[in-house]
């Protein structure tokens, strides 16, 4: 039985050491997908969130700044945002993790000697050491058939060789852009059009049916903008509703909307110019009441929604809240919004992703968010002790798991 402080801090730490995790969105790939895993020190200096940071402080043109190689991207990143000044933000601290997690020398400053650390390094010894520092049992990648490079690779059956690296279908361009996307489904033999006449909406399902059963996908996907909502009779709900929705319900997996993404406010930004607005969670609710058979993973942007979502979820058993996402994934918001979900929902929520779109990003999402929810943890278990509720090692352990494994396999098998 745990009786003390120093004995609780000392238990939750060894569980965290120990949790394997299943990390439930990333935008990682398998070494079977060859260029598309991205990872190295120029991959992590020219991370998305890294490049919107850089532009706070260059005036360079972004054009040319994207016309220069990788290397001389992340050479003008280091100078700018590691060397110039000192790097506190998150995305900063995340890059200072990795290196010093891979034992690198951070004090030294030296990215080529960072770099010479990866002219001896194989891909596939890369994932088993991430793997092994950030404590990940399994991913799951973000799986676009809509991308011909990704495609052919899971026609060629290259896609699921690797079993830590588990599929979701993701579908934007069906729900985001129908009136350009129909046409890869007619250019793969499906037999759709422009307005959803005819056998469309039944070849629409035929189509995300043959996708997840050949990616073996454990759910489907779709970011959306903060005016998601299923009220107009539009392409996009008739696709949600006819579509999307009924064929989840058939082979059992859950849909995972994520909501509250405004694509592109900075074109000339790429990636770094995506932006993000208040959503309206009634759009949950309609569909937990009106598909109690479907399962819905729902994550959302903004940090004005995420009281409302958690509330949300005590409403409706088909209804799995999970990661705090992108823009919310600062230690300060983290800890917000854990303690909110735990105050409310328990322990069944999953309290992280870590949306790594570089091999080694698993490292300092997931050693920065474990240190936080298990801060919120430990103070819940003290407010616990101070009841007179006896906690034990096993208890301490099976709730670790849950947040960072069980509750998404749960969810699957519910
Ligand atoms: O839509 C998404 O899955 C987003 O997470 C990404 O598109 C975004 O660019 C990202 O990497 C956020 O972390
Ligand atoms: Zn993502």
């Amino acid at each position: 039985m745990i009786t003390n402080p120093e004995q609780l801090g000392q238990i939750i730490n060894d569980e965290l050491n120990q949790v394997e995790i299943t990390d439930v969105h990333t935008h990682l790939f398998s070494a079977n997908f060859g260029s598309m895993l991205l990872w190295g020190i120029d991959e992590v200096l020219t991370y998305h969130y890294l490049i919107a940071e850089f532009f706070r402080y260059s005036r360079l043109d972004y054009g040319e700044f994207f016309s220069l190689p990788k290397t001389e991207q992340a050479d003008l990143v280091w100078q700018t945002l590691f060397l110039d000044r000192s790097p506190v933000s998150e995305a900063q601290r995340g890059a200072l993790t990795i290196l010093n997690r891979l034992g690198l020398d951070v004090k030294s400053r030296d990215l080529d000697e960072y770099r010479e650390y990866y002219r001896s390094r194989t891909i596939e010894q890369q994932i088993d050491t991430v793997f092994d520092l950030a404590g990940i049992k399994e991913v799951v990648m973000t799986n676009d058939p809509f991308d011909p490079q990704e495609r052919e690779i899971w026609k060629s059956g290259a896609g699921n060789q690797d079993p830590r690296f588990k599929a979701a279908l993701r579908i934007d361009p069906l729900l985001m852009d129908y009136e350009n996307s129909y046409k890869v489904l007619q250019g793969e033999g499906y037999e759709v059009d422009a307005h959803l006449g005819g056998n469309s909406l039944q070849e629409i399902r035929r189509f995300i049916r043959d996708w997840v059963l050949r990616m073996d996908a454990l759910y489907l996907a779709v970011s959306l903008p903060p005016d998601f909502n299923l009220s107009q009779d539009s392409t996009r709900t008739r696709i949600t509703e006819e579509c999307v929705l009924p064929v989840c319900r058939e082979l059992d997996i859950p849909f995972a909307p994520m909501i509250g993404v405004n694509r592109l406010v900075n074109k000339r930004l790429g990636f770094a110019g995506d932006s993000l607005g208040k959503a309206d969670v009634r759009v949950i609710e309609y569909l937990c009441t009106n598909y109690p058979e479907n399962k819905f993973l729902v994550t959302m942007l903004s940090r004005e929604n995420q009281h409302e979502l958690a509330i949300t979820a005590r409403k409706y058993g088909n209804l799995m809240v999970f990661g705090c996402w992108w823009f919310l994934n600062n230690p300060t918001i983290v800890r917000e919004i854990t303690s909110i979900r735990m105050e409310t929902l328990g322990l069944s929520f999953i309290p992280q992703h870590s949306d790594a779109r570089v091999l080694e990003h698993l490292i300092y999402k997931w050693e920065h968010s474990k240190s936080i929810i298990g801060q919120v943890l430990e103070a819940k278990y003290t407010d616990l002790l101070a009841t007179g509720w006896g906690l034990t090692r096993e208890s301490v352990s099976q709730d670790v798991q849950a947040l960072f494994s069980t509750n998404f396999e749960n969810f699957l098998r519910s």
